[in-house]
């Protein structure tokens, strides 16, 4: 401790000169009035002083004080985001809670059948917003919201359509095994058969004798012409030959490693067909994952349309929507059974909605 003394005429100039030197911290050890100048004490001036001092020890406290209260305001600060935070995660939850049980349940229901949690999340959220700005909030109404969010995201139907002059090409595109000559067939009978349509059929699958066959025996049963192609001039010669047709089909072989028809390949083969309509046949038994590497190999054909098959074999609906919801590509039909030609049917928003929200 360093001691110091001070003098002034009067207190405060004491005082003064003490806080000058010592700052305001200074500690006040001893004030005393003496005499200055004349004869033994006598007769002098009469002056203050002061003896001050600045205890090392008072600035170490100060800092550790200091010290102290940061950490104190630090941890208040921490307990207030801590409270904070327990306060919007009760809130989640007591919101999750006060969610009505309708909404849950038909969160449920789309998660169950297949539709990704992602656009669950993103509907539900949806639903929920739009349910507080109404004024009737009863189960009825939440179905209602969620079958216009969903129907929204599912696109309408886009079947064949016929131009007003010559004929329309329609190629069925896909893997192996996913429906593709089944489907040709359905689509040829309705047509012929019901839309009293003038059609004919060509295949392309000439890798498989059976996959012929296949399609042979369709086209005799429902009495329209067939043509089988080996490459991208054939394809066109036949073309030719049903130019006066009102519906040319065009079956295609699925792509395998193990099938010498390539992307490439079948690209090659309708490259060069104007005005051709392609139509990718999905199995709704596909694992999504798997769906979308397909989607995106048969883009590079370039695809016009998308066709479910093998509904019937699956409670995976959601599917559908996952997809409308991510690729531009319209559903076309759906088919939900083996039987030819019956189990087809055009894709209806409506009936995939009610299926996603029955009981
Ligand atoms: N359950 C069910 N099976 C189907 C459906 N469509 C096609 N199939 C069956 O799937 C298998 C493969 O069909 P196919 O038309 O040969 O497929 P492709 O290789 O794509 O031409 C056959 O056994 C068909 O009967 C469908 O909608 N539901
Ligand atoms: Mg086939």
């Amino acid at each position: 401790m360093e001691v110091k003394r001070y003098r002034g005429e009067n207190m405060q100039e004491a005082m003064f000169k003490v806080k000058v030197d010592l700052g305001t911290e200074a500690i006040i050890l001893h004030t005393r009035k003496f005499k200055e100048g004349g004869f033994l004490g006598l007769f002098g001036k009469e002056k203050v002083e002061v003896v001050a001092a600045l205890e090392d020890e008072s600035c170490n406290n100060r800092s550790k004080e200091e010290q102290q209260l940061q950490s104190e305001l630090s941890q208040v600060k921490q307990m207030m985001r801590d409270v904070l935070k327990e306060l919007e995660e009760n809130k989640l939850q007591t919101s999750y809670n006060n969610l009505p049980d309708k909404l849950k349940e038909i969160v449920d229901k789309l998660l169950t059948r297949g539709v990704k949690e992602e656009l669950v999340t993103k509907i539900s959220t949806l639903v929920n917003d739009r349910l507080n700005s109404q004024e009737i909030k009863n189960s009825e109404m939440i179905t209602k919201l969620f079958s216009e969010e969903i129907k929204a995201r599912l696109n309408r139907g886009s079947p064949i359509q016929f131009p007003a002059q010559g004929s329309k090409v329609v190629a069925l595109i896909g893997p192996t095994g996913v429906g593709k000559t089944t489907t040709v067939a359905k689509l040829a009978a309705d047509f012929s058969l019901k839309e009293n349509k003038d059609v004919a059929l060509i295949t392309a699958d000439i890798y498989r004798i059976a996959a012929v066959d296949q399609l042979k025996t369709y086209s005799e049963i429902i009495d329209v012409p067939l043509e089988v192609v080996y490459d991208p001039d054939e394809l066109q010669q036949a073309l030719n030959k049903f130019a006066s047709k009102d519906l040319v089909l065009i079956d295609t072989a699925g792509r395998s490693q193990n099938n010498e028809m390539h992307m490439s390949e079948l690209n090659a083969l309708l490259d060069r067909i104007n005005g051709v309509e392609k139509h990718l046949v999905l199995s709704a038994t596909t694992k999504y994952r798997d769906m979308l590497d397909v989607i995106l190999s048969f883009q590079q054909v370039g695809l016009n349309k998308i066709i479910f098959t093998k509904l019937d074999e699956t409670k995976n609906l959601g599917m559908t929507l996952n997809i409308t919801n991510q690729f531009e590509a319209k559903l076309s039909y759906i088919t939900n059974g083996q039987n030819v030609p019956e189990d087809i049917e055009i894709f209806k928003p409506e009936k995939i909605v009610n299926s996603l929200l029955e009981e």
